[in-house]
């Protein structure tokens, strides 16, 4: 007996277009995220991998890449749940800030540091920035500990309640679990899921819009290390992207 885990990072932003550090600002997706996320519902109905529920963080790129991809799946239908938990790695100061003039501002170390390291966060973003989070109702649950700044740890640290209290409950369960999310939120999960060591996971890049696959055992553990992307050769290409961004 395996159960089915489907990871999902939203189609291009329209600040991922631009090359800016994204985290918590609530940014829309491009034409080009829109296709890519409708093109990932297609490759799931091909595989005949169809999801059963649906988990999102709360910002609307991974949404409505969750909206459109179970459109062209044809499983609209299905029960969604949303929680915070799911969200990208808040970016702290450098929320809105160009990527590549980050790279050129601070060197290659500082910049894979604040990007990559499992627990060097980059500084706390004020809260009287545009780009703060403090006081928007929809964290209102949140109170004042909205995040100022993570790096990965707090990422996994603030994502492993709610992957025990209800993810792995559904995926138990039989369910086929979607979970669209971010790129540092779905690297948490890969690092956990594969036990990924606190440096290994700097290599790791997530692409966008495209499906990874999990078969789990019955203690959730992956049977083929890594999963398996849907469309492996738009995989390899998209990740090597990432991995770049900033450097030219
Ligand atoms: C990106 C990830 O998050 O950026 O916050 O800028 O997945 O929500 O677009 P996403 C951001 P990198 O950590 O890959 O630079």
């Amino acid at each position: 007996m395996t159960y089915t885990l489907i990871l999902l990072r939203h189609g291009q932003s329209e600040w991922n277009e631009k090359n800016l550090f994204t985290g918590w600002v609530d940014v829309a997706l491009t034409e080009k995220g829109r296709e890519e996320a409708t093109r990932g519902g297609h490759l799931l109905t091909e595989a005949g991998i169809l999801p059963d529920i649906v988990y999102t963080s709360r910002q609307k790129r991974a949404i409505i890449t969750a909206n459109l991809a179970l459109e062209a799946a044809d499983r609209s239908w299905i029960d969604v749940k949303r929680n915070w938990r799911l969200n990208e790695r808040h970016y702290g100061a450098l929320q809105g800030k160009d990527k590549a003039q980050t790279l050129a501002e601070f060197g290659e170390e500082q910049f894979m540091e604040w990007r990559r390291s499992y627990d060097t966060p980059p500084p706390a973003l004020e809260d009287s920035s545009e780009y703060s989070q403090v006081g928007d109702p929809r964290y209102a649950d949140l109170g004042d500990d909205v995040p100022r700044t993570e790096c990965l740890k707090d990422v996994l640290d603030r994502f492993l309640p709610y992957w025990e209290s209800d993810i792995t409950v559904d995926i138990r369960a039989g369910k086929t679990v979607l979970i669209a999310a971010h790129g540092n939120s779905l690297r948490a999960l890969v690092k956990h899921l594969d036990g990924i060591s606190d440096k290994d996971i700097a290599a790791l890049n997530i692409p966008t819009g495209i499906p990874l696959v999990y078969e789990l055992d019955e203690d959730l553990v992956p049977v083929k290390a890594g999963g398996t992307y849907l469309d492996a050769d738009a995989a390899a290409a998209a990740i090597e992207a990432v991995a770049n961004q900033g450097k030219h």
